[in-house]
C-alpha cells in the first residue's frame, strides 16, 4: 500500500470510519487534533472530542523516513510494526505500566492509543522540579516482568526463538549499533560537540584504545546475545508519570537483546540528570538529585529483586540448568547471571552517556544548559563517569559503590 501521512485535518474522518473508535467517541464533528510529537522519528496526535473532553486518543504514525532529519535519511516503516507488537505484549505482561492499543492499523504505519491526560514525560517533569514517589518501583516492576517473561527462563525454546523472530527489527538496532556504539567513538557526521566541551575531553573517550575495546564488547553483545525482548531505548523520555501511575512508551527500538541494555540505559538518563541538576543549580536541584540517585539505586535494587523472584516462581519446571545437584546450584547460577546482568548494565549505561553527550540526540538534562561552559564542566563529568562505567564496570560490588564514582 502506498503511503500517505495522515493531515491533522483528515484525522477526523479516518476516526470516524472506524467501528472501535464508537467506544471512545460519543460524536466525531467536533474533534480537535493537535500534533504534539517531539520525539525523532514520528507524529502524534492528540485527538479531543471538544464537547466531551474525556473523549480523547492518541493516534501516533511512523513515516518512511527520520523525521528528526527529513526525507533524506530514509527509514521503512517496518518500525510501527514492531511498536504494536510491542505494546500489545508488553501491555499484556504489565498493564499497569503500558498504554492500552485501541487500534493498529500496520498498512497506514499507525496505532491509536489511550491518552494518559494526567501525566507527562518525566524527563521534561524532573527539570521543572518534580519528583515521583513510585515511578522507580514501577520501572523495576516494568523491566523485571518484561525481560523475565520474554526469557528463556521462562519460554519454551520453541516460543522463545518464535518471539524473537518477530521482533527482528534490523534497521533500528543499526540506528543504535550507529549512534551508540559507533559514531560517538570517531569524528562522526552525527556527532556533535559543545564548543566549550575541551577537546582534551572528547580525545580522552576517543582515543583510549581500552575504553574502545570495552565498548566493542558491549556492540557485540548488543549484537549477538538474544537474552530478552526489550524496550530498546528505555531512556526517561519514553517514560509517562503522575503522582501514582508511571507507563512506559514508544517501544518501537524492541528487540531481543542483552538485558542489561534496558537497565543500562535507565541507570544513564538517572546519572545525566544528575549532572545537568548539579550543573544547573538553583532551588530544586538538590532534591532532584537526591531524588535520581534513589531512583537508580530503587530501579536496580527493585529490577533485581523481582527479577530474581519471578525466576524462582516460574522457572520452568526441570529449572534451566536442570537437576540441582546439590540443592544450591541453580540459585549459585541464578547469582552469577545477575552479577553478569550488573556489569553488563553498567557499561551500557557508559555507552550511552557517552552517546548522549558526544553523539546525535543529546539530552536537554544537559545540552539545554545555556551557559556553555557550565554545560561543559557538566559535560566533561558525565564523560569521567561513563570511562568509569566502561572500564571498571567488572569491579563494582554494588549500586551504592558506583553512586561513590558518581559524587567523586
Ligand atoms: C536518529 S534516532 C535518535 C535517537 O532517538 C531515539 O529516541 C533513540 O534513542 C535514537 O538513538
Ligand atoms: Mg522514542
Amino acid at each position: 500500500m502506498e503511503f500517505s501521512r495522515l493531515t491533522e485535518a483528515a484525522v477526523p474522518s479516518y476516526l470516524r470510519s472506524l467501528p472501535a473508535m464508537g467506544e471512545h467517541f460519543s460524536s466525531f464533528d467536533a474533534l480537535a487534533v493537535v500534533e504534539v510529537g517531539d520525539g525523532n522519528l514520528n507524529y502524534v496526535y492528540l485527538v479531543t472530542n471538544r464537547r466531551q473532553p474525556a473523549e480523547t486518543v492518541v493516534l501516533k504514525q511512523a513515516v518512511p523516513y527520520l523525521r528528526v532529519v527529513g526525507e533524506s535519511w530514509p527509514l521503512t516503516r517496518h518500525r510501527m510494526r514492531i511498536e504494536i507488537a510491542a505494546l500489545q505484549h508488553f501491555r499484556t505482561l504489565c498493564p499497569r505500566h503500558v498504554p492500552e492499543v485501541f487500534h493498529a492499523d500496520p498498512e497506514r504505519s499507525l496505532v491509536i492509543m489511550q491518552r494518559l491526560r494526567e501525566h507527562r514525560i518525566l524527563r521534561g517533569a524532573l527539570l521543572e522540579g518534580q519528583l515521583f514517589d513510585q515511578a522507580a518501583e514501577h520501572l523495576a516492576t516494568f523491566m523485571a516482568r518484561s525481560l523475565f517473561f520474554s526469557s528463556d527462563f521462562h519460554l519454551s525454546p520453541q516460543d522463545k526463538r518464535q518471539a524473537l523472530a518477530r521482533f527482528i527489527n534490523v534497521e533500528l538496532c543499526k540506528i543504535t549499533e550507529d549512534l551508540i556504539f559507533t559514531h560517538p567513538y570517531d569524528d562522526s557526521q552525527t556527532n556533535s560537540y559543545n564548543p566549550a566541551l575541551p577537546r582534551a575531553a572528547i580525545d580522552r573517550i576517543q582515543r583510549n584504545p581500552r575504553l574502545r575495546a570495552a565498548v566493542g564488547e558491549l556492540k557485540f553483545a548488543f549484537m549477538t546475545r538474544a537474552e530478552a525482548l526489550l524496550h530498546g531505548d528505555l531512556h526517561v523520555g519514553s517514560v509517562m508519570v503522575s503522582a501514582r501511575e508511571t507507563y512506559v512508551i514508544d517501544p518501537e527500538f524492541a528487540f531481543y537483546g542483552p538485558m542489561g541494555f534496558d537497565v543500562g540505559i535507565l541507570l544513564a538518563n538517572f546519572f545525566l540528570g544528575w549532572y545537568g541538576q548539579g550543573a544547573r543549580g538553583g532551588a530544586t536541584a538538590p532534591a532532584a538529585q537526591r531524588w535520581l540517585l534513589d531512583s537508580a539505586v530503587r530501579c536496580w535494587e527493585g529490577f533485581a529483586q523481582q527479577f530474581m523472584t519471578l525466576w524462582q516462581q516460574h522457572e520452568a519446571q526441570d529449572g534451566f540448568i536442570g537437576r540441582d545437584l546439590d540443592g544450591g546450584s541453580r540459585q549459585a547460577f541464578r547469582e552469577a547471571f545477575m552479577r553478569r546482568l550488573f556489569e553488563d548494565s553498567l557499561g551500557f549505561a557508559g555507552c550511552e552517556m557517552v552517546r548522549r553527550v558526544l553523539g546525535l540526540a543529546k539530552v536537554a538534562d544537559i545540552a539545554a544548559i545555556e551557559d556553555l561552559q557550565v554545560r561543559a564542566s557538566a559535560e566533561t563529568a558525565a564523560l569521567r563517569m561513563a570511562e568509569r562505567l566502561l572500564l571498571e564496570r567488572g569491579t563494582a560490588d554494588s549500586i551504592q559503590q558506583v553512586l561513590t564514582w558518581l559524587r567523586a
